[in-house]
């Protein structure tokens, strides 16, 4: 288990010793970020540290709460995408350990009446930190439930107030050849950038996440601070954040520019929208690949139907995919 310190590695995940109900109902607690410190450690991850649980409150976000069974740690933080590391399932676990997620800062500009650079632990204290249990739906075909911990993505829009210009948010994730051996391949047009409508960008799942399982990110989930936006395919989640940038015309993103064929602007999770080259009508959960394990039926947006669905009225989703 990666997540875990050496001398714990022996001991089991909550999830497989604890009863799925008490086990959720445990974690549906809001947390505070005050006591998170993630150390370079001899290991190829950060060390990890903790996100603090205040316990009894719930998120207050329609559907923040998956009931399906969270994936365990191991194959969380050890089946990844993460280029910048490699195109392996397993570099970025093998990998990530050169990335230095301390200090670190995200810088807001463009389209917005208060730009700002907001280090780390400004960023930490912003809103109260909550865990949010997405599915996690990747392009390829896989899937995964990911309890993460952090807060709206919408808390840090408000605070610098979007311009009546701003319609679009791009996310520019880091690019440095020292940290990231992997940039010397011309896989993507570095660095890996995403986007979202403002109104996207406002929904409230669409989460900035600091950490997984109550503890602060590992390197190859997206250290210190990425986007998880759950009913969008994964690559729409950028790791790693280094600026957040507020426009008016739809910003460049790495996938729809590399293959735009293959990959649309909006990547809404869509059970009838074909990959052109493999079905996306079902998926794989990770951790449930046995010989004789179904592959799952994927869901409109995701499962998020329900929360999501009115943003995309009247828009024709083969033609906007
Ligand atoms: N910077 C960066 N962000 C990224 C990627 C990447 O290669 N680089 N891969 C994306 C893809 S394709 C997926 S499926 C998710 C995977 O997130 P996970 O490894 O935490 O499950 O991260 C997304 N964010
Ligand atoms: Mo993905």
């Amino acid at each position: 288990m990666r997540i875990a310190r050496p001398r714990d590695r022996a001991e089991p995940a909550a999830s497989e010793i604890t009863p799925r109900t008490v086990f959720l109902d445990r974690r549906r607690w809001l947390l505070a970020a005050t006591a998170a410190v993630a150390l370079p450690g001899p290991a190829q991850t950060a060390r990890p540290g903790k996100l603090a649980p205040l316990a009894g409150a719930k998120s207050p976000v329609a559907g923040a709460v998956a009931t399906d069974r969270p994936t365990s740690p191991a194959d969380i933080t050890g089946y990844n995408n993460y280029y910048e590391f490699g195109t392996d399932k397993g570099d970025p676990a093998r990998h990530a350990g050169t990335l230095r997620p301390r200090p670190w800062s995200v810088t807001v500009e463009g389209e917005v009446h208060k730009p700002a650079t907001f280090d780390l632990d400004t960023l930490l204290r912003l809103a109260p930190m909550e865990e949010r249990i997405y599915r996690l739906r990747c392009v390829e075909g896989w899937s995964m439930v990911v309890p993460w911990v952090g807060y709206s993505l919408a808390e840090l829009v408000r605070r610098v107030e979007p311009t009546g210009n701003a319609r679009y948010v791009q996310f520019v994730t880091l690019a440095d050849r020292a940290q990231m051996p992997a940039l010397r391949s011309r896989v993507l047009d570095w660095p890996y950038v995403e986007a979202l409508r403002l109104d996207e960008a406002m929904q409230p799942l669409a989460l900035l996440a600091f950490g997984l399982y109550g503890e602060v990110l590992p390197n190859q989930n997206g250290a210190p601070v990425r986007v998880v936006v759950p009913w969008k395919y994964g690559f729409k989640s950028g790791k790693s954040i280094v600026a957040i940038r507020f426009v008016e015309q739809p910003p460049r993103t790495s996938w729809s520019s590399a293959a735009p064929d293959e990959y649309g602007f909006y990547a809404n999770v869509n059970p009838h929208v074909d990959h052109p080259r493999w079905s996306q009508a079902t998926e794989r959960r990770i951790g449930e690949d046995g010989l004789f394990a179904k592959r799952r039926k994927t869901l409109l947006f995701n499962g998020y139907e329900a929360e999501v669905g009115q943003l995309y009225a009247g828009m024709d989703l083969k033609k906007y995919f």
